[in-house]
């Protein structure tokens, strides 16, 4: 215990060095990350977070967690804001506006906060919300956080989990048996495995499946993890948030030892006692040394820019800004590049799922219409019912497999378009970041963009009851053989047009799916460029300034800025003596 207090005290001391050297030489978004680092680390806040798609019931199992139903939950997309579990004397919640200013309000208003129809697209610009309660398990700094479910169809909510990424210490990642794991979801394995240090994998609703497709579901989901996850030793978690929660609220052992939780809540004990700790300095001190790692280069930079004469200085950030122009340009080519292989790409899934309907109008009349013949003596309703069902499942299946199909060979063209693209983004990165090094003298540590593109799933098919036809429940009053005749007529009327209507919307659902993917790619490839060159241009800014107030100033600023480089190096090395295990 007593080595950790140190490593904690020792980190603390190189997070508030790093931020007072950050903001004395003005890189202040590098300052802003490191006073968060110090702040989480003296009250030892850690963040474990709950990720996963949308819908597999992250709040639920959060609230079974707590005993509570406290947060929100809904069938429909629904958590559109992070919200922080903390402990507090009685349940209270603070929201913190973007803007800066809080909120203090009831427990039964946060819905109005943090659900997507309370706050429809974050409009009343949110930018967290703090939950107080009173549980043993949030005791001694842990925050369990419910972020917003990925890859649903609202963009923005998948936006605000990513950016929440760096933020977390531990995750729990939450998925269901239906359906299995999916390619988005490896996708966010992907780029959580390289933010965090350690996840615990939950198969939730496991009162959906029996144990044989639970144990099915299970593997395939264990098989499919990324390699490089830092996975917990722990196996995958089956349970049932729903029943965890009703066997708390009403005290029921039984239902509760049966509904899986207590497994997980004891792994979590153990974890927060014995490996919480060595974690979360891990997770600190790596990223205090990537911020060290920028703030080192900016300033060896800035140290170059002193030096120069000022003319020399003022021509090469004429030439650097000159490239970034350059740069902008080629990004506007490549995103009309980009629209265009979207316009291609849907206009061609959309006349093909046309073609595919209608050529699967015989085949489906066959069918239906020998199911129909089979289906003697059954009683109007419930004919009706089972002609329901069978067009339902058989448009759906018939759609589906061909949509994959379909899809599967699209996407890989569209991978390269996309793929291009990031190498263009790259490319650009490169190039600006060469130049600044070639200007300067220097060598840049180099700054990868990689974003893949996270493909949202399809929302599904639907067919409208073949009573449902605007007479109610009217032909059910005719006689048997007129029902049929009747029955048969609106089947063979209604093959055609469900074909027809749902190669419509699986055309306009890929389109929606395509257009948002890509426009979060497109996001995330933006924002790698600002990050790997807005310090370049804020530091040759402050070494023109200098130069600006005179030559005397220039000379005493080199001088300091290698001042604070030897003082970089010191701040590293504390880090890296703090914990060995960050080896470097
Ligand atoms: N059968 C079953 N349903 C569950 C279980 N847990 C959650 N659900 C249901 O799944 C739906 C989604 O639950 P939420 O907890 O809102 O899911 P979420 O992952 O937080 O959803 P988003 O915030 O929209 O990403 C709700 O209808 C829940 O009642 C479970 O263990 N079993
Ligand atoms: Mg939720």
């Amino acid at each position: 215990m007593k080595a950790e207090v140190e490593t904690e005290s020792s980190l603390r001391g190189v997070a508030c060095k790093l931020e007072e050297l950050a903001a004395a030489w003005r890189q202040r978004p590098i300052a802003a990350a490191a006073r968060d680092l110090r702040q989480r680390l003296e009250q030892n806040r850690f963040h474990l977070v709950v990720v996963g798609q949308f819908k597999r019931g992250k709040t639920t199992f959060l609230n079974a967690l707590l005993g509570d139903a406290l947060l929100p939950v809904a069938v429909l997309p629904l958590t559109s804001v992070v919200t922080v579990l903390r402990y507090g004397e009685s349940p209270r919640a603070t929201v913190h506006l973007q803007s800066g200013r809080l909120l203090a309000i009831g427990i039964e208003r946060l819905h109005e906060f943090v659900t997507e129809p309370g706050n429809p697209r974050n409009g009343k610009q949110v930018a967290h919300v703090d939950v107080f309660y009173p549980s043993p398990l949030l005791a001694g700094g842990v925050a369990l956080i419910d972020t917003p479910g990925v890859a649903s169809v609202y963009e923005h909510n998948t936006q605000v989990t990513y950016d929440f990424l760096p933020k977390i210490d531990a995750a729990i990642f939450v998925t269901s048996p239906e359906p299995p794991l999916t390619s988005a979801e490896i996708e966010f394995l992907r780029d959580l495995a390289q933010q965090v240090s350690r996840v615990f994998f939950v198969m939730n609703k496991a009162d959906l499946a029996d144990p044989q497709q639970l144990a099915e579901v299970v593997e395939f989901a264990r098989r499919s993890l990324p390699e490089n996850l830092p996975a917990d030793r722990s196996p995958i978690f089956a349970l049932s948030a729903r029943q965890a929660l009703e066997a708390k609220r009403r005290g029921d052992a039984e239902l509760l030892a049966r509904s899986g939780l207590l497994e997980f809540e004891h792994r979590l004990g153990e974890f927060l006692k014995g490996e919480r700790d060595e974690v979360f300095q891990r997770s600190v001190g790596r990223g205090l040394l990537s911020l060290a790692e920028e703030l080192r280069m900016l300033l060896a930079l800035q140290i170059q820019a002193a030096r120069m004469p000022v003319e020399e200085l003022r021509d090469k950030i004429a030439r650097f800004n000159q490239h970034l122009a350059a740069a902008h340009q080629q990004r506007e080519d490549n995103q009309v590049l980009l629209k265009a292989g979207i316009a291609r790409l849907s206009a061609a899934f959309e006349a093909a799922a046309r073609e595919f309907g209608e050529s699967q109008i015989p085949s489906l009349t066959a069918e239906a219409r020998q199911h129909f013949e089979s289906l003697r003596g059954v009683r109007r309703r419930k004919l009706a019912a089972q002609m329901d069902r069978f067009l339902a499942q058989h448009i759906g299946q018939r759609f589906e497999t061909w949509r994959r199909d379909f899809e599967e060979k699209a996407l890989q063209d569209f991978r390269q378009v996309t793929g291009r693209f990031q190498e263009a983004v790259n490319e650009l990165i490169r190039q600006a970041r060469q130049t600044a090094g070639e200007l300067f003298g220097l060598e840049m540590s180099p700054f990868e963009a990689e974003e893949e593109l996270v493909w949202l799933e399809p929302t599904g098919y639907y067919t409208d009851s073949l009573l449902d036809w605007g007479l109610g429940n009217a032909p059910l009053l005719l006689p048997g053989g007129l029902f049929r005749r009747y029955l048969l007529r609106r089947i063979l009327k209604a093959i055609p047009e469900e074909l027809e209507r749902n190669a419509t919307r699986v055309a306009y659902d890929f389109k929606r799916r395509l257009q948002e993917s890509v426009s979060a790619f497109q996001r995330a490839m933006d924002r790698h460029l600002e990050e790997a060159i807005l310090g370049i241009q804020q530091a040759m800014q402050a070494a023109l300034e200098q130069h600006e107030a005179g030559s005397a100033e220039a000379d005493q600023l080199a001088a300091r800025l290698s001042d604070a480089l030897r003082e970089l190096d010191a701040i590293r090395a504390s880090a890296c003596q703090a914990i060995p295990s960050l080896a470097c």
